[in-house]
């Protein structure tokens, strides 16, 4: 056996794919197009994880079958760089954030180089640089003439620690996403996304779209569309209504209480006249350090404070009921107060038991134990006009009913928030406007876009939350674009996912300096064909760029719908230990290192090999070093070829099913599978002792989405015409994909007594000689007379005798 030495070989392809710029995309229109997408990393310092390249992989695997199968295929690749890490870095190196970015672009590129995808490097984005966010502030210039960009004091999510807003996508269990730290509430002013306009239409379109069911599931329940009522409770003796959102006004005459969050303004309009203020102010302060994640969990002990001097009537009983404030209700959620029915709902339930409120079902359920919750099949009791209907029925009539009266109205509602786009931090896209004393907020002229982020000495975060942008006076004062007068700059900046909103539209054309790309370049490689990335990323990254895109579509910037055509997502790589990789438990694998070691070829056939591709795998040392054994093994596949433009009679079968289980495999996320079909054709391979050039042909071919070092090198040694990454795909031959032998059933007297293998066109007399000299028919035939053969080919043998 020869010596694999796979370094020497890999960046010889990759230079010759560099010179040769073998993976640049141009637009032909006679060819199909085909835009497969990985989501674009955020530069780290610690540099590409083994995690990186299984996405990257796969999709590298789809691009390059793709392209053999004579499609026009744009594979880019690109650098989300603005973010918090980067700043905290620079902010304690005392490096600039530009820099740190450099280098670590620097350092991913020549990783992801060195594992060979054949992206279109020609195409490189970097949402830092200025010729980039240019746009991005030119689309949030657009969102903001549309009314879809507005500032508001909001009660934003805040973490003491990093001194950030965050998204309530950035709380992960009450607890900021980044550091870790309880997440506290502060009030703000901050710039916010209309993305709640959109609401239905993100849900609505996820029909048109081939996105994994897990994802679209996640995406319905993120937006949580509830259909439902708002209804007014009149206070007693008070000229004010208390508007209560219910997707169950049937459960009206049930409503025995009510609650309203603690940061109700109802509050503050009647502090004269609540007499235990002092408690409720108590509350108010101990309610404000939690997350509204923490405030709805279901498990959490229930508190509350009961408003002592008020109360509200039930609009359609008349009765009193008393109101309380409680942390489980948000104020960020319908209108901050609920009529709390006990009997068929689980918090109210839990509060009412806890604090002594009347329980009065409302739905027959027969002997259900209470709250049930789950009651659409009881009919309505209780309830004076809906007594008798069913839940459907009752909650159409109530809608009727408080709507003929005027106490409330038919509502949708949405756990969708309008997403909160200020950050107080440097490192981000400055937003492009300016505050003038006299026309207010006025977004910055067109033509003086990109609003570059200056120098600055610091980019610590002022201690009263503010962005360091505002101590910069040059940048902070600047004039009002309708009047000239003397104005200020916006100093808050983009959040994170600002530039990978819309950047899969930048690739198709990314130098342009008119505008965010040409039409003729999206008409040609838009929507994205194929998207794969984290389902860390589907309520996210995923939901605000659909959001972009179809506010891009709107204003007729962009010529679909979708972004995304197509989304499916992998599984995580664990440790050797099956925990996550970190640093801190010592089981990162550096791919570098792989890469070194092994050789390029081999860290992309294991990370396909190393199990589903939508599941976490734990990585293993020997996985790898098998996978590296496979590749020696095909590297001295050549001593067996020998002349012979066809397939080997014998191996023919084979390996057209080999074609059919590889084109389908690779194209529906089976790379494991896929792999296992080839390395046991290698097998046979090595069985037979001697196989064809067609056979070796083929077999570099299925294996170069892979392992395309390795085979472009085998390719070219045997002197197969042009390089690989020219040739077709093979074609399976439908024909040949089921051997002619079959097991056919032999009856004696109508019992099957054995099955022969025969060929499936096998006529009466050569089926009726072979199963006489079957051992297994012989006892039952011996010594008596075959008088009637029933023979159906390729079906059955019956053979009557006596
Ligand atoms: C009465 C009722 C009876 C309710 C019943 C439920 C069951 P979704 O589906 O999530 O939209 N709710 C309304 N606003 C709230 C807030 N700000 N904070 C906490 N809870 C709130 O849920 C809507 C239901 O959640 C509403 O319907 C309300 O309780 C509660 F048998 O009203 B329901």
């Amino acid at each position: 056996m020869r010596e694999y030495n796979p370094n020497a070989i890999e960046k010889k392809w990759q230079k010759i794919w560099d010179d040769e710029e073998t993976f640049k995309a141009v637009i032909d229109k006679d060819k199909k197009k085909f835009y497969p997408l990985v989501e674009f990393p955020y530069p780290s310092g610690q540099g590409l994880h083994v995690g990186h390249p299984r996405p990257y992989t796969a999709l590298d695997i789809v691009a390059r079958k793709r392209r053999l199968e004579g499609e026009n295929v744009i594979y880019p690749m690109g650098w989300d760089a603005f973010g918090l890490p980067t700043e905290n870095y620079a902010i304690k190196n005392h490096i600039h954030p530009a820099i740190v970015t450099r280098d670590n672009i620097k350092n991913f590129k020549s990783q992801m180089k060195s594992i060979g995808f054949s992206f279109d490097w020609s195409r490189e984005i970097n949402t830092t640089d200025p010729n980039y966010y240019k746009w991005s502030q030119w689309i949030f210039i657009q969102l903001y003439k549309h009314g879809l960009a507005y500032k508001k004091e909001m009660p934003i999510n805040w973490c003491p620690s990093c001194k950030i807003g965050l998204a309530n996508e950035e709380v992960v269990d009450g607890k900021c996403e980044r550091c870790g730290s309880d997440v506290t509430h502060k009030v703000k002013n901050q710039w916010m996304l209309k993305i709640t306009k959109y609401a239905d239409r993100l849900i609505d379109d996820l029909d048109d779209v081939d996105y994994e069911e897990k994802i679209k599931t996640q995406q319905k329940n993120w937006i949580g569309r509830s259909y439902g009522a708002e209804i007014d409770f009149k206070l007693k003796d008070k000229d004010y209504k208390l508007n209560v959102y219910t997707t169950r006004p049937d459960t009206i005459f049930g409503a025995t209480y009510m609650v309203i969050a603690p940061e109700h303004p109802m509050l503050e309009k009647f502090k004269d006249d609540i007499k235990n203020l002092d408690k409720v102010k108590e509350y108010q302060t101990f309610a404000k350090k939690k997350s509204d994640f923490e405030r709805s969990e279901l498990s959490k002990e229930k508190t509350g404070v009961k408003l002592d001097g008020i109360s509200a009537i039930n609009p359609v009983n008349g009765k009193e009921v008393p109101i309380w404030i409680s942390d489980y209700v948000l104020i960020s959620y319908g209108t901050g107060a609920i009529m709390a029915v006990p009997a068929h709902d689980e918090r109210d339930f839990e509060f009412a038991k806890k604090f002594d409120m009347p329980i009065i079902p409302v739905i027959d359920n027969g002997d259900e134990e209470l709250p049930t919750i789950s009651n659409d099949k009881g009919l309505m009791i209780n309830s004076d006009f809906l007594n008798g209907l069913s839940v459907d029925e009752a909650k159409a009539k109530m809608i009727e009913y408080v709507e003929d009266n005027e106490i409330g109205f038919a509502k949708v509602n949405y756990k969708l928030r309008d997403w909160v786009f200020s950050r107080q931090r440097y490192w981000g896209e400055p937003i492009p406007m300016i505050y003038c004393q006299e026309h207010g907020w006025v977004p910055e002229k067109e033509e003086n876009l990109p609003i570059e982020l200056p120098e600055v000495e610091s980019y610590e975060v002022t201690d009263d939350g503010e962005s360091p942008l505002s101590k910069i006076d040059d940048f902070v004062n600047t004039t009002c674009p309708i009047c000239g007068k003397p104005s200020k700059r916006e100093t808050d900046t983009m959040p994170q996912w600002a530039g990978s909103s819309w950047y899969y539209l930048r690739y198709t054309d990314h130098n342009n300096s008119k505008d965010i790309a040409s039409k003729e370049n999206l008409e040609y490689f838009t929507p994205v064909d194929w998207y794969n990335g984290g389902m860390e990323h589907t309520t996210l990254h995923l939901l605000y760029s659909r959001f972009w895109h179809k506010f891009l579509y709107d204003i007729g910037k962009v010529p679909t719908k979708e972004p995304y055509q197509k989304r499916t997502s992998h599984g995580m790589i664990l440790g050797e230990d099956h925990q996550k990789m970190s640093k801190s438990r010592g089981n990162v694998v550096n791919p570098d290192d792989i890469v070194r070691d092994y050789g390029a070829d081999t860290l992309r056939v294991y990370e396909m090999f190393i199990g589903d591709f939508r599941s976490t795998a734990p990585w293993s040392d020997e996985g790898v070093k098998g996978c590296r054994k496979y590749l020696e093994r095909v590297f001295n596949l050549y001593e067996l070829v020998e002349d012979g433009e066809e397939y080997s009679k014998d191996l023919e079968i084979l390996i057209n099913q080999t074609i059919k289980k590889v084109s389908d495999d690779y194209e529906s996320l089976k790379y494991n599978t896929a792999i296992a079909a080839l390395m046991s054709l290698l097998n046979e391979f090595r069985n037979k002792g001697t196989i064809t050039k067609k056979d070796y042909k083929t077999y570099l071919i299925l294996l170069n989405p892979v392992a395309p070092h390795l085979t472009e090198e085998l390719w070219e040694e045997i002197g197969f015409e042009g390089e690989l990454n020219q040739a077709s795909w093979p074609i399976y031959d439908k024909s040949k994909l089921e051997y002619d032998t079959i097991e056919l059933p032999v009856q004696v007297n109508g019992k099957v007594r054995t099955k022969l293998n025969i060929s499936k066109d096998a006529d009466q007399e050569d089926a009726v000689s072979k199963a006489e000299n079957d051992k297994n028919i012989q006892k039952y035939i011996d010594g008596k007379d075959i008088f009637k053969v029933i023979y159906v080919p390729g079906k059955i043998l019956n053979l009557l005798v006596k």
